[in-house]
């Protein structure tokens, strides 16, 4: 692409930056996500820090409006003025003693980004912000990981377990869809399902409404994810209280290496500081970057999320199988088995079609073309692959899957997510983070730090 090119891009992109900015903090998109959500902040911030170094640190700061009192980040922060009453009901907030009183928030988290969009907006900061900001942040974050430990790590394993899939990003991500559909549903999912009620269901969901319903998440995992949602509820989102044969608790692979990499960070920003990581967290800090081992699977040659419960893995493949990468805790032998599935040599193609990286393998029986976290290509995924193959130092991939998801957001625009297979944009339009991760890639490839 040629430097105008570039500069158009990078102009589109902090046009949907814009116009989705709301005060202090960003939506991921206009019509189908009014809300603030953790992890889409986080890449937004990381993105913005390029162009506007205090709007991103203020991103940040949004987040821990939200901020329970015993140091959980929710994984959305309702707007005041938007209605939404349906999702709100979900979590009532309010009800829970931790909960802030003055903004209404889910009662789950989402990959713990935070520490590692702080660390790289604090780079982009004049130093005496820059300090006043890591100073503010710090123990919030320090909060935020004690509690993952703490509350979800309960036989000290070093990996978090989650308790719904909206938890891991990945939202409908087969091993997780898979683990639902083996619970026992409540007899009204049950109901629904066998005389085909959930279409009605869809009347009452906000995505369908704007989306094409075969882009969404299908009729029955929708309706398993909120019947799993009220399960988690009535044991007031605590995992020590889910019965665990009648719950789906997961350690996620896509989270616990996202953990993994932002514990690097917390210690950056301390060490930045003239703090110390000590304690209980720092022991599950070490336990957590030695723990990969267990989530690998030698047959398929690939890392997995495991279910907390049985301790089996679930071996359907997912891009979630890179992101270990990025941790670095992954050995040459493994990683070389890893990073020989991506590239124009590799041999299976199944992770490298026309337009890589697809969320499930396309030569995966539960590949989907077009459905949400089942098969479509997502930028935000391949930047976390490509943050991954820059720590094992893989040049050429790196250039490789920069250009090609470049290329996707200038021919198809900031959309939520895209085909791997043609390379269609599909589901909701002018996503802010897509557009801040195209800022972000050109920014770093116009650097030349690949
Ligand atoms: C999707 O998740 C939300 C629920 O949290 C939804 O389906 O409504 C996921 O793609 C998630 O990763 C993302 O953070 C959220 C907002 O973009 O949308």
């Amino acid at each position: 692409m040629s430097p105008e090119g570039r500069a158009a891009l990078a102009d589109r992109a902090r046009g949907v930056l814009d116009r989705n900015r709301r005060g202090t903090w960003t939506i991921p998109s206009k019509a189908l996500y009014p809300h603030q959500w953790l992890w889409d902040s986080c890449f937004t911030a990381i993105g913005l820090a390029h162009h506007d170094a205090r709007r991103a640190a203020g991103e940040i700061d949004a987040l821990f409006r939200g901020q329970w009192g015993n140091g959980m980040l929710p994984h959305m922060i309702f707007a005041s003025r938007i209605k939404d009453i349906g999702s709100k009901r979900i979590w009532q907030s309010k009800r829970h003693a931790q909960a802030p009183r003055d903004v209404e928030t889910s009662c789950i988290t989402q990959p713990p980004l935070p520490a590692i969009a702080s660390w790289r907006v604090a780079q982009h900061l004049p130093v005496d912000e820059r300090r006043a900001f890591l100073a503010n942040a710090y123990p919030r974050l320090v909060a935020y990981h004690r509690w993952l430990y703490r509350e979800r790590d309960l036989e000290d394993r070093g990996l978090v377990t989650l308790m719904h899939p909206w938890e891991c990003g990945l939202d409908t991500t087969p091993p997780w869809m898979r683990a639902l559909h083996e619970m026992s549903e409540p007899w009204w999912v049950r109901m629904a399902l066998k005389l085909r009620l959930a279409r009605v269901a869809r009347l009452f969901r906000r995505d369908t409404k704007f989306i094409p319903a075969a882009e969404r998440a299908s009729d029955g995992d929708g309706l398993r994810m909120l019947a799993l949602a009220r399960h988690a509820k009535r044991h007031d989102f605590e995992l020590r209280r889910l019965p665990p044969d009648e719950s789906v608790l997961i350690e996620d692979l896509a989270f616990n290496s996202l953990l993994c990499v932002s514990n690097t960070a917390l210690g950056q920003i301390a060490e930045e500081l003239g703090e110390t990581v000590d304690g209980d967290l720092a022991r599950s800090i070490d336990l957590t970057a030695h723990a990969f081992d267990q989530l690998w699977d030698d047959d398929s040659g690939h890392y997995c999320s495991r279910n907390a419960v049985t301790g089996d893995l679930l071996t359907i493949p997912t891009v979630a199988t890179f992101f270990p990468l990025w941790a670095g805790v992954v050995d040459q032998a493994r990683a070389g088995r890893l990073i020989g599935l991506l590239g124009n040599e590799s041999e299976d193609q199944g992770f490298w079609p026309a337009h890589p990286v697809p969320s499930v393998p396309t030569n995966a029986r539960q590949f989907q073309e077009r459905r949400y976290w089942k098969g479509p290509t997502w930028v935000n995924t391949n930047w976390i692959v490509i943050q991954g193959l820059r720590v094992y130092g893989e040049h050429a991939v790196v250039n490789e899957l920069t250009e090609r998801t470049i290329g996707l957001v200038e021919r198809g625009g900031c959309a939520e997510y895209f085909s791997a297979l043609t390379g269609e944009a599909m589901g909701a339009e002018e996503f802010s983070w897509t557009a801040a991760l195209v800022l972000d890639l050109l920014a770093t490839e116009s650097s030349g730090s690949v």
